[in-house]
């Protein structure tokens, strides 16, 4: 069966989209990410997506529109995003190394992963809204 990662392209009211830095493990430490993170056995995508932004972020998200379809992952891993908004809570690094709101302007100054480089191009146009 295929295995499932689940991120949220975190947008606030003024169009910014949230990035995360990872601590670890050491060859993606340092790279940016869109938070989340492995479905567990018998949990759906949505709640998967919910747990790991209050793990992550200590943040309550509301899923809104799905970013593209299976993105690609090493191994037999496939990433999943979903545009989102916080309706709760302030978000903290938790597990990340730092967490920065990037304007449209912004969006490519941090040193993406190669994974989430191409779904931040597909949520470019999303900044406007979900
Ligand atoms: N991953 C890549 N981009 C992302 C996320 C959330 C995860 N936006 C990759 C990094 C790890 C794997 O998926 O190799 C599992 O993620 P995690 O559970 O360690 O966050
Ligand atoms: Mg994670």
């Amino acid at each position: 069966m295929k295995k499932v990662v689940v991120g949220a392209a975190i947008l606030d009211g003024d169009g910014r989209l949230l990035a995360a830095q990872r601590a670890e493990p050491p060859e993606l430490a340092g790279g940016w990410e869109l938070p989340g993170g492995k479905v567990d056995p018998g949990e759906d995508d949505h709640t998967a997506l919910v747990r790991e932004c209050l793990e992550e972020l200590g943040v309550v998200v509301a899923a809104g529109t799905q970013v593209g379809g299976d993105w690609p992952l090493t191994g037999d891993y496939v990433l999943r995003v979903w545009l989102a908004r916080i309706i709760e809570g302030e978000p903290e690094a938790k597990e990340h190394l730092e967490l920065r709101w990037l304007t449209a302007d912004e969006l490519f100054d941090v040193a993406w992963l190669p994974a989430d480089l191409p779904i931040v191009r597909a949520v470019q146009g999303h900044l406007g809204g979900i």
